[in-house]
This record gives C-alpha cells, structure tokens and sequence, in this order.
C-alpha cells in the first residue's frame, strides 16, 4: 500500500489491524481502491449511459467530444437518470426490508409464524392509532393484524393517493407544501409531476420505467421522480422497518455498550452478526444466549458465545438489546483478520463479496442466510423466518464448531474499546425531556443550543475512515450544535466516545449545560439507516409542536463519508423533507450544470431542502451554523438570544 495504516483511518485499532494487513498481505478496500485508481471520470460526472444497446455512450466534459449519446440524451439526462437509478436501488434495499418485517408481524398476528411473537403491543397501540386503526378493546394480534395489512399495501398500491404511512406521520404543512408542489411544477412546466409517493414499489418501478431507452429526458421531472421515490423510502418503507420492528422486538430505551474491535473475546466464540435486518440477528442472540448454546460453547474449551454486531444490524441489536458493536464498515474485514472470528453471519446490504476469500485465510465461518445475498465462497444457510429457532441454533452451532479450529498464533484482537450510551429512539428522547419537546424547543429558542444536525451515512476508502464523522462531529458540539445521526456515522462516534456522558466536555458551554442536566452526551445514537425515519418523525414533531413547516426548522442533514445508493435515498427524502442536506465525497452529477443547480439551488426555492457539497470537516460546520442560524432568525429566535446574552 502507498499510505500509512494510520492515513487510511483515524481509528487506532483500524491502524493496528491494517499493519497485519500490510505485513500478511492481504487484500481490503484500501488496496483494492488504490489498484483501482486512476477512476473513471466519466463515471465521477456521471455522464456515461448503458441504458441501452447503442451505447455505451459518454459525454467529455471539455467539450472536446460528442455532446450528444446515440440516441440524442444529453449529458443532463443523463446525469439525471443514473441518479434516479442510484435513489431507486437504494429506496428498494430499504423498503424490501421493511416489507419482509411487514410480512413478518402479519405472519404472528394470523398465527401463522409462532417463532415470533410482539414483544411491544403499546408500540403497536401507538402506531395503530396514528394510522386511524381502532384499538379500544381490541385483542393484540387483531390490531397487529389491521397494521400490517396497512403497511403492505403501502407497498403495493395502485391508485393515485399518497401512500398512509405517509399521509399520517408527514408533519402537516409540509404534506401540504409537498401536494400544492404539484400545481407549481405544473404551471412550470405544463407536464404532471408529483412529489407525494402513490405505492413505495410503484415510484421505484416508476424510476425503472422513466428511465428506460427513450422515456423521460427532462432533469427536472427525473430529479422530481427520483425525490417522490425516495420520500416513499423515508416516509414509508423505512418508516415501516422501524415502526414493525418496534413493535416485534422493542423500541430502544438508553443503554450503555462497548464499541470497536475490542469487543471481541478471546475466550469466547466470537460471532459477529453483519448487515440489516434484526428479524435475523435478534434471533441468533436469542440462541447464542441460551443455557443450550452455552453449555454447547464450554464443551469445546469456550466460556460461551459472544455474538457482536457490525453496520446496521450492530446497530439494531445495540439499540434495542445493548449488544456491543465491533465497528462500522470498513471494519469488516479488520474483524476476520483478528483471526478470533468463529463466524461472521450476514444477510443483506453493505457486505464486502471479498469477505468470503478472506474468511478462508483463517478458521471463519462466513455464512451467508439470504436468498438475495448469495456469495461465492461462503457457507449458505438458507434463514426462514417460520423456522427461525431452528435455523438460529444452527446458525450457532456452526459457529461453536468452528472454535477448535482457531489458530491462536494468529489471534490479535486490539484492545480499544470505548463506552457508548445508545438508544436514542424519538419515545425515549422525549421522555428524556419530560414527556414533551418543550424542553428542547425551549433551549432552542433561547439559544443555548443553536440547532440540530443529523449525520448518518456509512464508510468510504476514499475518506480516511471516521476522519470526516469525528471531526465534523466534535466541530459541531463545540459550538453548542446538538448532533444525532444513525448507521456508520453512529458507529463511529461510539468508537471515539463521543457518545459517552465524558462527551459533554468536549460541547460548548450552552450544549453541555443540557447535556448535564438530561443526564445525556452530546452525541446521540438513533440507531440504523432504516431509523432516519426517527429523525424524520422527531424533525416532524418538533415542526407541527411548533407549527411551523420542517424547512423552518434550524436542522441541517449530513452524509460525511457516504457510500451506498440508499444513501443517495436518505439525502433525498431529507432534502424533499425540507432539510439542508451536506455531502461528501461528491455525488455523480457535476458532468451536468443543469442537474447541479436544481439539487443545489432550485430545491432550496421550492422545498426549502438542498444539497451542498463540502470537503472540508470545519468549513462545512462553519456552513452548517451559517444555515442554522438563517433559520434561526427566521423563526425570529436571534433577537431573543441577542438580548438574552
Ligand atoms: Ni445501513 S448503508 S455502510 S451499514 S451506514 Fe454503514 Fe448502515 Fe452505509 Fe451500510
Ligand atoms: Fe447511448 Fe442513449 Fe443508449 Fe444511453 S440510451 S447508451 S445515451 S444511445
């Protein structure tokens, strides 16, 4: 490798495992992003197309060749395709997994999957009501029933009404800002173009079909499309992972975890459980924590299982079970190479294909469970959920089995670890607060925190790994900004104890004041990618408390070293949510003007939610505060503060 351990991340046991790396040579997504360099600049400006069998076709940003593919696109189309596309694959890996959690309560309500059963029926009472469902004396699993039926056909509808998941947790003035849109695109541009998602399937095959050779050529309505998609992620298909889940396995309540490498045991058989979905994960720790398992664990020299988690499953079992986490993305392979990994299962999303060849270097089980995760290489166990205690023991069996087989002269677990206090869900925030969001409006509005910002996003090789989260982060804090955010991001600042009550420290006197007085660090943890639709549903609280419209609000989103396509989705719904939304690295869409201005400049006009991009960790702070406090004066909370102080 051309950099140093500690340039690729500013994670020490990251740095102390990339040495092994170095030294054994072995591949990572370090190595492979420098064997890949230089990249394509086409594919950066996102001018190239393959939608069909004339091309591929390329615009050269210099002007210095065709402006024009085969068929007549031009570099905006483009552009605006390709980023369509990138919101629908990610709205879809969201969405399909709130599906499968909506097919699951269904299948414990009808009692047709018995290895489930609804941990959280006041959860359940809540959101039926939200939905207009009636409760008053109803049994359980009647209610339960009644919900999912709801949340399915969130999935699957036809008609030209806005899905009701969205209808009933949007904050009022922005669902009507978001419907009377559809007049002003209209008198624009003379063609329909609506924002408000009609069927969470429907806007993605929607993206498929306007996309398609010779369909929909204009940025505006492909941005448009690509926004009503990815608001029917946000305020639907996510929104439905993390309301069922809830319901089924608990809304997080404050707990404290240990976070990086460190969590791993020497003792112990390891299994680390990577990917989304907790209907898997829950269950694997249901099984390794039994007397069974345990007992099965000591009959091979171990003093039990140790299941930790890794990305957004860790993040799901950290919240809801206080599971410790062993790191965020670019963690993953660093895991394996401890060599104290018995077995490494996974489901979907996020998984590195090069975990397989690496796991064979050591005694790793890495075991594949979904039917659309299937990787060359690895053990597959098929999971099903109607025989999810039987395939979880096994799960676990295997990973017992596999124990004996660790190579102790291969073993180095780094020992970092730091405390972090998570399970931030919206209920438990307000009820940190006293049960209403009066106490934060209140600190709000009289300046002692200056504003919200919400980082979520993952890993990226091409961002030395946690640098941007962390700096960002503490740049933020510093000037009295509260922050919260989900998936990777959270991750990382569990791992540098930004999440601990230690944290409060390093905020700004007005912040930490607060901090104190909740008994709560300055950084919280919301839990996983699904869970921005907390961010949404708290953003939308405070907004309707207030009566004001979202895009009023002094919050700023951030996606500081994003990677996936669903991150392309979750700017978006942030953006269509009337949020200010930051990014970095920057998104494919430079090779056109026209898309650039409208995700930048137009959003702002007529959502009140936009893009920006920023490299650098405190100039984008330096934005944030800028942004927060316009909105600030607009609320017209500056005069207050300026008499106050
Ligand atoms: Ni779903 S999407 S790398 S695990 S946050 Fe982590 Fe989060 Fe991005 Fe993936
Ligand atoms: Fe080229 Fe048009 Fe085909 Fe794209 S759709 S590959 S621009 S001819």
């Amino acid at each position: 490798m051309g950099t140093r351990p500690d340039q690729r991340s500013v994670d020490p046991a990251a740095a102390a495992m990339l040495k092994i790396s170095d030294r054994e040579g072995f591949d990572t997504a370090w190595s492979r992003l420098e064997a890949q360099q230089p990249q394509c600049g086409y594919g950066q400006l996102g001018t190239c197309c393959r939608n069909c069998s004339m091309g591929p076709c390329r615009i050269d940003p210099l002007e210095e060749g065709p402006r024009r593919g085969v068929c007549g696109a031009n570099a905006d189309t483009m552009v605006a395709r390709n980023l369509a596309r990138m919101a629908a694959a990610g709205a879809s890996a969201h969405s399909d997994h709130g599906r499968k959690v909506a097919l699951l309560l269904k299948d414990v309500a009808s009692g047709r999957n018995t290895d489930y059963t609804i941990f959280n029926p006041d959860k359940l009472m809540v959101v039926a009501a939200r939905l207009g469902i009636a409760t008053e004396g109803r049994e359980t699993l009647e209610v339960a029933g009644d919900v999912a039926d709801v949340a399915i056909a969130c999935f699957g509808a036809q008609g030209e009404e806005t899905i009701p998941f969205s209808t009933s947790y949007m904050p009022e003035k922005r669902l009507e800002l978001l419907k009377d849109l559809e007049g002003t695109l209209a008198e624009m541009t003379g063609a329909r173009i609506g924002l408000m998602p009609r069927g969470i399937d429907r806007e993605v095959v929607d993206i498929m079909h306007r996309t398609h050779f010779g369909c929909d050529a204009d940025p505006l309505s492909l941005v448009a499309q690509s926004l009503r998609c990815s608001l029917g992620d946000g305020w639907g298909g996510s929104l439905i992972a993390t309301e069922c889940q809830d319901i089924l396995f608990g809304t997080p309540t404050v707990r404290t975890i240990k976070a990086n490498l460190g969590v791993l045991d020497t003792d112990m058989v390891n299994l680390v459980v990577h990917g989304h979905e907790p209907v898997l994960s829950e269950k694997v720790l249901e099984w390794a924590r039994s007397p069974e398992m345990t007992e099965a664990a000591r009959a091979v020299g171990a003093k039990g299982v140790n299941v930790v988690g890794l990305c957004c499953t860790g993040n799901e079992l950290l919240m809801r079970q206080g599971v410790n986490v062993a790191g965020n993305l670019l963690h993953s392979e660093l895991a394996i190479m401890t060599g104290a990994v018995e077995a490494m299962v996974v489901d979907v999303q996020c998984i590195f294909p090069s975990l397989a060849d690496l796991s064979s270097c050591f005694h790793t089980r890495f075991i594949t469970t979904s039917e659309q995760t299937n990787i060359p290489g690895a053990l597959h166990i098929q999971f099903e959920e109607h025989d999810a205690n039987a395939i979880a023991r096994r799960i676990v069996q295997t990973a017992i089995d596999a124990f004996p087989g660790r190579n102790a002269a291969k073993v180095y677990i780094p020992q970092e670890t730091e405390e972090a206090m998570v399970g931030f869900s919206v209920e438990q925030i307000l009820a940190a607060l006293g049960g209403t969001p009066d106490p934060l409006v209140e600190v709000i509005a009289n300046g002692t925190i200056k504003g919200v910002v919400g980082i979520v996003g993952c890993n990226n090789a091409k961002v030395q790994q946690d640098f941007f989260h962390l700096s960002l982060t503490r740049e933020l804090i510093k000037r009295d900004i509260l922050v919260l955010g989900t998936g990777c991001w959270a991750i990382a600042a569990a791992k540098a104890g930004l999440m601990n009550l230690d944290a409060q420290q390093q905020a700004g006197p007005g912040l930490k004041a607060v901090c104190e007085q909740l008994g709560i660090p300055p950084v919280l943890h919301m839990g996983s990618c699904v869970d921005c639709s907390r961010m949404l549903v708290l953003t939308g609280a405070l907004a309707d408390h207030l009566g004001v419209d979202t895009a009023a609000l002094p919050v700023v989103g951030s996606a500081p070293e994003w990677t996936t396509e669903k991150a392309v989705a979750i700017g978006s719904y942030f953006v269509g949510s009337g949020l200010p939304v930051h990014l970095w690295p920057v998104p494919p869409i430079l090779g056109s003007p026209v898309v650039t201005k409208i995700l930048t400049e137009s959003a702002k006009d007529l959502l009140g939610g936009y893009f920006f991009v920023e490299e650098d960790p405190v100039a984008t702070a330096d934005r944030m505060e800028a942004i927060i406090m316009e909105k600030r004066v607009g609320l017209g909370l500056e005069k207050e503060a300026t008499c106050n102080s």
